[in-house]
């Protein structure tokens, strides 16, 4: 199905999403947007994608539908909503890069597929806005192997990498595993990089002193250096942290699994939301220690 003349649409050009429609039309599929807050759609309508009124009409227009939606209720109302897409036709495929519940990707794949012949794929993406920019994410794919291959072409211009790990739900399991190391290792960073400022080292120093030993990881060497620098710049909010904590938690309840460190690593997020830092982005955790 997937080949520069399919059809494609974009629902949710906010951070990541953006960045991800416009790698779309750079590369010449022919692309229909739509966001709820409607300026957010100028870059992509300047790129040449055209703008729809409403979820059902990105579908009509579309053989494959990409999400990139905060949170499992965005999802839920896009999807089965008045004017959601389930409203515009058949014999489409959704491809889902927003982070949401596991089980809620299983049952969203259920109803389209029993009730509007409608394919679901549940592909979550690491990266962050660095990576959407590049065009290099790595996404995490739950679904049907042959609506992942008939997929790969289009999503080869978003990500480097297109692994499928299972069936539905899988995607946003192995997400949700991933921001288990990712948000404890944020939360732990703060701490650090606080830890020498008050014992006098440079802390905008340490990514790279630390970059050839046991610590390094990507997240120290893309945030870092921003969150030593109090840099404000968004590229995440800290509310979509949270709610990947909750996720994670809510997995951890379901599965019996105790995550003491990811139980912490919310409560301290929780606190600096509370503290007003919500809508900042991530690296700006560390305010809560200053
Ligand atoms: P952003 O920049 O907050 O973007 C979220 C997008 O989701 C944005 O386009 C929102 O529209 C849209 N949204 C949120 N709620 C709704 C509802 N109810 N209906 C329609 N559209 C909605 O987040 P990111 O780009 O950083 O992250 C997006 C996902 O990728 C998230 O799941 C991450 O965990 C991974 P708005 O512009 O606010 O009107």
């Amino acid at each position: 199905m997937s080949d520069k003349r399919t059809a494609t649409g974009f629902i949710g050009l906010g951070l990541m999403g953006e960045p991800m429609s416009l790698k779309l039309c750079a590369a010449g599929y022919p692309l229909t947007v739509w966001n709820r807050t409607r300026k957010k759609t100028a870059t992509a309508i300047e790129a040449g994608a055209i703008l729809a009124e409403s979820p059902a009409e990105v579908a009509k227009a579309s053989d494959i539908i990409f999400l990139c939606l905060t949170d499992t209720e965005a999802v839920e109302d896009v999807l089965f909503g008045r004017h959601g897409i389930t409203n515009g036709g058949s014999g489409k495929i959704v491809v889902d890069h927003s982070t949401i519940s596991p089980k809620a990707a299983i049952e969203f794949a259920a109803r389209l597929r029993d009730h509007h012949d409608i394919r679901f794929i549940d592909a979550p993406v690491t990266g962050g806005v660095p990576g959407a920019i590049k065009g290099n994410l790595t996404v995490f794919a739950g679904g049907e192997s042959s609506d992942i291959e008939a997929v790969r072409p289009a999503i080869s211009h978003l990500a480097g990498k297109l692994l499928h790990i299972g069936a539905n739900g899988a995607g946003q399991t192995t997400k949700l595993c991933n921001q288990v190391m990712v948000m404890t290792t944020f939360v732990t960073m703060a701490e650090m990089l606080k830890l020498a400022e008050n014992s006098g080292v440079d802390s905008t120093q340490i990514p790279e002193i630390l970059a050839e030993g046991f610590a390094n990881s990507q997240v120290l060497q893309l945030f870092g250096q921003r969150m030593a620098r109090r840099d404000p710049e968004l590229t995440g909010r800290l509310t979509i942290a949270q709610k990947d904590l909750d996720l994670i938690r809510a997995a951890g309840r379901e599965t019996g699994t105790p995550l003491p460190m990811c139980g912490t690593a919310t409560e301290v997020v929780r606190l600096a939301i509370a503290r007003g830092l919500g809508d900042r982005d991530v690296s700006q955790f560390i305010r809560l220690y200053d």
